[in-house]
């Protein structure tokens, strides 16, 4: 687009040279030497165009305040896997990834791409929950997903990380190890409802919470199996944030979450008044309005076992 604009003004500006070239040497030479022109001007073009060539257009970084956390390689592609903060955590992870052509240093516009995180214990394998991965918004080369890991790595048991992805028909994959650091904070939970189904609970707004009314959401996901982990809908999560350090006091205006139909997330809000350790003690009901988990905080009960944690 610069150098459609660039070019156009100086089109102009050759055109304008024209018609004083033209007037000039028809004044000079008058029309026996007309012929000339048939010289001039695809001179002047010629060099229009090549002047044209010399301002390389600049592509536009798609990944602007996104730090890489590592490349896949396989003999086809590079993957490129970008978060805020360079780290993939335990919890909740807003991921970008791009697909660089080996063979043409380019990157690739029309993938189509899934993803399958497996963490690998002594005993046995297991997934996580994730969101579908679609190219965003206004964006040429990069595409972006969730992956909320459950479970943090240890000495002897850890993740990898499976992307497969089609171009033009062509299906692909290629797959490596990733790194998930125990998170020093709650911020996803795995446990049992009253309906005996397994749950995972994960914090994922606000991830930079303020001295105000912070928008919160979080997400919840049933472990229908090791590999499956589909969103729960149409359920409802209480909240009342306390502060344990300051005789367990709570704060104003907070709001329940509810279920958020186009996220497929739930939304509430959270009311900070100080900075310091919260604790977010939770009660999760299901679409017949019965308790699945947790307990009311009261006098006699300073927490529930549902809860997760904020420190800021
Ligand atoms: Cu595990």
């Amino acid at each position: 687009m610069i150098c459609i604009v660039r070019y156009q003004s100086k089109l102009y500006f050759e055109l304008i040279m024209v018609g004083v070239a033209i007037e000039f040497i028809i004044l000079k030479f008058k029309l026996k030497k007309m012929k000339l022109l048939k010289y001039i001007i695809p001179f002047i073009i010629t060099f229009t165009f090549i002047s044209c060539d010399d301002d390389t257009l600049d592509p536009i970084n798609e990944v602007e305040g996104l730090v890489k956390v590592q490349d896949f390689t396989n003999a086809t592609h590079t993957i490129e896997l970008f978060t805020e903060s360079g780290l993939l955590n335990h919890g909740y992870n807003d991921i970008t990834l791009r697909i660089k052509d080996i063979a043409t240093a380019e990157y690739i516009e029309h993938a189509t791409i899934t993803w399958n995180p497996v963490m690998h214990m002594t005993s046995r394998m297991h997934s996580c929950p994730k969101s579908d991965i679609v190219k965003v918004e206004n964006a040429e080369t990069t595409y972006n997903g969730y992956i909320i890991f459950q479970m943090a790595e240890n000495a002897d048991e850890g993740w990898d990380l499976t992307i497969n992805y089609t171009i033009d028909g062509v299906e692909y994959s290629v797959v490596g190890d990733i790194n998930v650091p125990q998170s020093e904070k709650q911020v996803v939970t795995v446990f049992t409802g009253a309906d005996d189904v397994k749950y995972i609970l994960a914090l994922i707004e606000p991830q930079k919470p303020e001295v105000a009314i912070n928008d919160m959401t979080v997400g919840l996901f049933k472990m229908e199996s090791m590999m499956n982990f589909p969103v729960v809908a149409n359920y409802k999560i209480g909240l009342d944030p306390r502060m344990p350090s300051m005789d367990n006091h709570s704060s104003p205006n907070n709001e329940d979450l509810n279920y958020n139909n186009f996220t497929d997330l739930y939304d509430g809000k959270l009311s900070l008044t100080m900075t310091g350790y919260w604790k977010l003690n939770l009660m999760l009901y299901n679409s017949n309005n019965e308790l699945l988990k947790g307990e009311e905080v009261t006098v006699d009960n300073e927490g529930s076992s549902l809860f997760l944690e904020i420190e800021f």
